[in-house]
């Protein structure tokens, strides 16, 4: 079944893919520069019991000695946790230089989702995608991961986006690519550490049968791509809008003042809201993941059948 020479799936996820069992894909670039460790490690591998407890088996993807790996150990997740910064954060273009000379590689949504697609994985779970950023109409820092949703055909389960970018912006690019934005349960775009947004998302669907519905119609009409599904933070984690903005807006303050640009940026924002925040977004952070894990492997369960 697996014909691409550079692709390692474990067993167990090998296994429960020959027998249409549900499987949901997991991104390593929130372990290794999403959050520090050891909650990295700790939440990659609750986030996989959750899969578990669902009905769906986790495969975490990333790239290890240049193998594409779909399906980690505990040890490689540590590993990678441990690794952290030094591990090379890998987007689309960063592929073909780190499998040619053996490196390790932490996959950002976009790279998941070409991974996941390899490997026959429809369904993946997430904190946030990249996107628009604010200021991309000078510095044209636009998210790698939009261009992927819109040619890879993977369901990416999210919190929203984040307002360390321009999420008006963002759905427009997604409107033009023809992206599904899909809100769980919501008509509003939710804002990652936050419910609302103030944008609208483009349909709201109130149950995974229905996401699931959606994305098998889109499959079955070969339309290339695919589909995000925002799921709100619940209530009882979620921030207070006052205090993540201006947290936001002085870390993205910052970051113009330091010049950080590139590939640098988001990790850089990310880190820089939590200790503005005095850990309190890592926390949120972390409970945002394991409700998309959760509705992502009930999305799964709904394609399986
Ligand atoms: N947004 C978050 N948390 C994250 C990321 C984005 O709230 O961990 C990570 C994801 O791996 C995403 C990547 O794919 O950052 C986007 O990076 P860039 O903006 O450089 O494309
Ligand atoms: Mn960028």
């Amino acid at each position: 079944m697996n014909l691409n020479p550079y692709l390692d799936i474990a067993p167990e996820v090998r296994a429960a893919l020959e027998a249409g069992k549900p499987v949901v894909a997991l991104e390593s670039t929130i372990i290794s520069h999403g959050m520090p460790y050891p909650q990295n490690v700790e939440t990659a591998l609750n986030v996989e019991r959750i899969i578990r407890e669902n009905g769906a088996v986790p495969a975490t993807i990333a790239i290890i000695g240049g193998r594409l790996k779909a399906g980690l150990s505990e040890e490689e997740i540590t590993y990678l946790g441990k690794k952290g910064y030094d591990v090379i954060k890998a987007s689309r273009r960063d592929l073909p230089v780190l499998v040619a000379r053996c490196d390790d590689g932490a996959t950002t949504v976009a790279t998941t989702m070409i991974i996941a697609e390899m490997a026959g994985i429809r369904v993946f779970a997430t904190g946030g995608i990249g996107g628009v950023h604010r200021g991309a109409e000078t510095t044209m820092d636009i998210s790698a991961d939009l261009e992927e949703l819109a040619q890879t055909g993977v369901l990416v389960v999210c919190a929203g986006a984040k307002s360390i970018l321009d999420l008006g912006l963002t759905l427009e690019y997604l409107e033009t690519k023809g992206v599904p934005v899909i809100g769980y349960g919501t008509e509003e775009l939710p804002a990652f550490y936050t419910r609302k947004s103030g944008f609208a998302v483009d349909y709201r669907l109130d149950t995974p049968e229905s996401i699931a519905a959606a994305f098998r119609a889109k499959i079955g009409m070969s339309l290339k791509g695919g589909m995000l599904v925002t799921n709100p933070i619940p209530e009882q984690y979620s921030m207070d809008p006052d205090v993540i903005n201006k947290a936001i807006d002085d870390a993205v303050e910052e970051a113009k003042r330091l010049g950080i640009h590139g590939k640098q940026t988001t990790p850089f924002l990310l880190a820089k809201i939590k200790d503005i925040t005095g850990g309190d977004s890592l926390a949120s952070n972390i409970r945002l993941v394991y409700n998309n894990a959760e509705l992502a492997a009930k999305i799964a369960v709904e394609l399986a059948k």
